[in-house]
């Protein structure tokens, strides 16, 4: 993409009412707009990321062996009164009423609708274990929207739904659940501890928030610092296998970890003083087993071994898509700008031309942003006709993870030069080093 051609409308002054720095940096960098309180246009280069994260949200569950589809973002309020839900959810629903005077709302998750779509086709336990998933808009009307896609009022959420017939194999669903997130929030650079929590208006007994650790969370959380440690990596996982998966879950779920909701004083006094923490994070993620709850008063029933009607063991199991942009920005900035990790930025690299309008600068970034194209890298070329220092200010505050800088000084010794936006760290190399150095740290994203 060529800056001369994009659309980034980025702003020189640091907007009043953003009183966190990833909401500053978002508006700032020109991603989002807000259109009314809590609700947010995603400007391009915000979309790109958002994409970025919703397709890492995506492979990450199909590894799993869960299946996408799409539901409506408007439900028809019926279904939610067989729950009993629907007087219970009070303000935070958007209801609405159609033309025909018909109760609709605007879905805030949709346990609800996935319940009815199962019964309406699913009765027989040969079809479980069944995992459905989609990525979809929610809206909650919150009383105190904030902090930009932070605390939203409509806001991206991935939720997934599992049908098991009985708990055990609800549970190893659940425990799926939870290792998938864990490689879904790394491969975005995060690190995000899955911590003990209550259920809210969700309900069940088991349930766990994955916390991002961040001064401007708005959970505050007690735990044991060595957990922060624990890392997935690269090591495989077979899905299907209970005793694995549940391994790894025990691995991520035996140091003492909690919100405040389910923080136990004396338990936490046993966690030796120096790996004693509290601090405070951003809940990117919960998972939740609810049994029956949904099932039995909805009537999703299938027929078990032995004949018997019997109702679907069930959880379900968010991951906030459009909030995760906010809270990868809170774990990875400086004064400058936003660092996005390689895995969700939005461009791999930036192209910046020190001085446009000289005949061998813009031919050698002409060749870099054909050459990176060649190997499926779209590179983010600053071809403005602007002070190198503007252009530098652009590339650091919106974050791209390296830049390779032309100039006529640089081209006369053969050299372009290689910057990292974390580290600050150039190299000086031929351009088709560069291409190949860039082309390295992207390969298999
Ligand atoms: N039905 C369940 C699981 S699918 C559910 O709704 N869970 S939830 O309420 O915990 O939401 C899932 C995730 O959505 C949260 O962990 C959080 O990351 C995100 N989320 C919730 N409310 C908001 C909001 N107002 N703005 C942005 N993200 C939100």
């Amino acid at each position: 993409m060529r800056l001369s051609r994009y659309f980034l409308p980025v702003l020189k002054e640091n907007p009043a009412d953003a009183q966190i720095v990833s909401h500053r940096y978002m508006l700032r960098a020109g991603m989002i707009r807000q259109q009314a309180a809590g609700i947010y246009s995603w400007l391009p280069l915000g979309f790109r990321v958002l994409k970025r994260i919703e397709e890492i949200v995506h492979q990450e569950q199909v590894r799993a062996g869960h299946i996408p589809l799409l539901m409506p973002t408007l439900q028809p309020a019926d279904l939610w009164r067989e729950s009993g839900r629907y007087d219970d959810y009070g303000q935070e629903m958007l209801r609405i009423k159609d033309r025909h005077e018909r109760d609709m709302l605007y879905g805030p998750t949709n346990e609800e609708m996935i319940t009815d779509i199962f019964r309406s086709h699913v009765s027989s336990y040969k079809d479980l274990p069944l995992t459905l998933y989609h990525i979809q808009w929610k809206f909650r009307d919150e009383l105190r929207p904030r902090f930009g896609v932070m605390r939203g009022r409509e806001f991206l959420m991935k939720d997934g739904y599992n049908f098991d017939i009985d708990k055990e194999a609800a549970l190893h669903a659940y425990n799926r659940h939870m290792v998938s997130y864990l490689r879904t929030y790394e491969r975005m650079g995060l690190t995000a501890i899955p911590m003990r929590a209550a259920s809210g208006p969700i309900g069940g007994d088991n349930t766990h928030e994955f916390l991002v650790l961040a001064n401007t969370g708005e959970s505050e959380v007690f735990y044991d610092d060595r957990v922060t440690a624990l890392k997935l990596g690269s090591r495989e996982i077979d899905y299907d296998d209970r005793g694995q998966v549940a391994e790894v879950c025990k691995e991520f779920t035996t140091l003492y970890a909690r919100t405040d909701e389910t923080h136990d004083e004396a338990a936490f006094g046993q966690i030796p003083e120096a790996h004693r923490k509290v601090g405070r994070g951003i809940e990117v993620g919960q998972i939740f087993y609810f049994s029956t709850k949904y099932s039995e008063p909805m009537g999703a029933v299938v027929v078990n071994d032995k004949g018997e009607r019997v109702p679907v063991h069930m959880g379900s199991h968010g991951i906030g898509v459009s909030r995760l942009l906010g809270a990868i920005i809170e774990a990875s900035h400086d004064d400058k700008g936003i660092i996005w990790p390689e895995g969700v930025t939005p461009f791999p690299v930036g192209i910046v031309n020190l001085k446009q309008g000289d005949s061998a600068a813009d031919a050698a970034c002409e060749g870099l942003y054909k050459a990176l194209k060649a190997r499926g890298l779209e590179a983010l070329y600053d071809d403005r006709d602007e002070r190198a220092g503007a252009k530098f200010a652009t590339m650091d505050l919106i974050g791209l993870p390296w830049r390779i800088t032309v100039g006529p000084r640089g081209l006369s010794n053969g050299v372009v030069e290689l910057t990292s936006r974390r580290t600050g760290e150039s190299e000086e190399m031929s351009p088709e080093a560069a291409v190949d150095r860039v082309a390295q740290i992207y390969e298999g994203r």
